[in-house]
């Protein structure tokens, strides 16, 4: 089938049956140890979180249902005449375990037929001749009938759910400029909520075991409408309020993202595809993905826990590290120019060290090599930006940096990660508002968040409530006196 609810119903019953009986021989078997460092040192190597979508190892980086990021490049459909991987693909693959083929990744970002039935009955009234649109034959009704394009009960997928209630509109239109691009996002993601179909099943009653089908359907409803929103964010705050345009069903999702924003050049649409899809998810226990799960875990809807996943992601330690680079990058340019030298470059990061500031883009709390995507990014540089004078500067400073960090002794891993790439990345094709970036990485990490939060729902997984405790009840525990 090329309807992911279809496929993912008959995936859950059998996910439910294998954990029941692992947890049926194992609940009782110990996975893990909390030491008090632990306890203090933000629950850093505490297992305590089943995370279907992907897994970290330290060395290797991530995994998306076990697929490293070149198998990926290599394995999902990419779009006609492209190369990088479709993070409709992505997503895909996360929410089922199954690499999709590009009839499917078509149908979850152009829509497709689910009520046949209405279809066919609104076909006839508009006078379609239905023999004369060959092979392609739904993708054609698609593109024919303007009408049912517009209805959401007839087509289902992203490019059909992509409208903005009017008061979210308004309130985007209203924010005052100074408003972080991030908490305009997080935000206007909130009031989405008005729509949610899982709150309003709630409010009516609906059964627990059918909790998943309101939770899929205001997945793909957010998926679809982050990028509105983010549009919007970004025409009204360096584009005078220009219109963000209309959805192009024959586009995929970062293809309408990238006309949305404004830009035209392919090239940039490929950068969005890639970007979009290493973003997506670093298993459960980051900021943003645990945030998001937590606030979920208490019932509250897709919109509701998303936004909280957002506020997460606007941290500096987190997702606002790609506009810190930036900021780091300029100002390197602007102190020593570019003809600077390896020493010049140590001495600046020695100077940041010592005033007190991290080196943004380096570091990680689980990775213990460098990022799998930052190498992709570079490898994405290295073909299509080779000369440019902020890539080389990126380039140099991963000769400099890891042995500074190695030496000031106390930062376990010394390598860079995903932030410290991706802005040269957009600055090159002409995206130079930096406070805008974490946006980006915010419209990608909904298709992690939302498999899960999809698969939290299917699995019926309880209230997240971890045990704190008192430093005197911790003493008085381990026999401190
Ligand atoms: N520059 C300077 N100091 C650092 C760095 C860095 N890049 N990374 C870690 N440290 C310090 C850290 O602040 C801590 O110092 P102190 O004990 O004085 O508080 C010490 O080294 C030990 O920290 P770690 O255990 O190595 O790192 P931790 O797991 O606590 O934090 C990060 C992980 C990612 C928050 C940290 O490496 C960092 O602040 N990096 C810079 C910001 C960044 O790039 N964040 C993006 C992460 C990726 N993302 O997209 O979310
Ligand atoms: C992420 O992508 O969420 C970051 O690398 C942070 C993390 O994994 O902790």
């Amino acid at each position: 089938s090329t309807n992911l609810k279809d496929v993912l119903a008959a995936e859950i019953p059998e996910q439910i049956r294998e954990i029941k009986e692992f947890r049926s021989k194992h609940n009782n078997t110990v996975v893990g140890d909390v030491t008090v460092d632990k306890v203090y040192g933000g629950m850093r190597g505490i297992l305590g979180l089943a995370t279907e979508t992907s897994l970290l190892d330290p060395e290797e980086g991530i995994r998306f249902r076990g697929l490293s990021i070149p198998e990926c490049q290599k394995m999902l459909p990419s779009a006609p005449g492209g190369a990088e991987p479709l993070p409709e693909g992505l997503f895909w693959l996360m929410v089922t375990g199954k690499v999709p083929s590009e009839a499917q990744v078509k149908a979850l970002s152009k829509g497709q037929v689910v009520n046949e039935k209405m279809f066919l009955t609104l076909l006839y009234v508009y006078g379609c001749d239905l023999t004369c649109w060959g092979d392609d034959y739904w993708s054609n009704c698609v593109d024919l009938t303007g009408f049912v394009l517009t209805n959401t009960s007839i087509f289902q997928e992203w490019a059909n759910r992509a409208d903005l209630p009017s008061h979210v509109v308004t309130m985007l239109n209203n924010f005052p400029a100074n408003l972080h691009p991030m908490a305009q996002f997080s935000a206007a993601i909130i009031a989405c909520n008005s729509e949610s179909k899982f709150a309003k099943a709630y409010s009516e009653g609906v059964k627990k075991a059918a909790y998943w089908e309101y939770t899929y359907e205001d997945a793909l409803d957010l998926i679809a409408k982050l990028p509105t929103i983010a549009a919007i964010i970004y025409r009204n705050l360096y584009r005078d309020g220009t219109s963000v345009g209309a959805i192009d069903p024959n586009k995929d999702w970062a293809a309408n993202f990238v006309s949305m924003l404004g830009y035209e050049d392919p090239q940039f649409v490929e950068l969005m595809r890639l970007y979009l899809t290493i973003h997506t998810d670093h298993e459960g226990g980051n900021v943003s993905a645990h945030a998001c799960h937590l606030v979920a875990s208490a019932l509250s809807d897709n919109y509701l826990s998303y936004g909280a996943g957002m506020c997460g992601l606007a941290g500096p330690l987190h997702g606002l590290a790609n506009q810190e680079v930036l900021v780091f990058l300029n100002k390197v340019m602007n102190e020593l120019g570019q003809g600077y030298t390896l020493d010049q470059l140590k001495e600046f990061v020695w100077k940041t060290l010592k005033s007190g500031q991290v080196v943004p883009g380096y570091g990680h709390a689980v990775l213990r090599k460098t990022d799998p995507r930052y190498t992709c990014q570079r490898e994405f540089a290295l073909k299509h930006l080779p000369e440019d004078p902020m890539f080389k500067l990126v380039s140099d400073l991963y000769k400099v940096v890891p042995d500074i960090l190695l030496e000031l002794g106390k930062v376990k891993n010394p390598w860079p990660n995903v932030d410290a790439h991706s802005g040269v990345l957009l600055q090159y094709y002409n995206m130079m508002e930096m406070n805008y970036y974490t946006v980006l990485f915010g419209v990608s990490r909904a298709l992690g968040c939302m498999a899960s939060t999809i698969w939290d729902r299917a699995l019926g997984l309880p209230i997240e409530r971890p045990k704190s405790i008192t430093t005197k009840a911790l003493m008085k525990k381990v026999g401190f006196s």
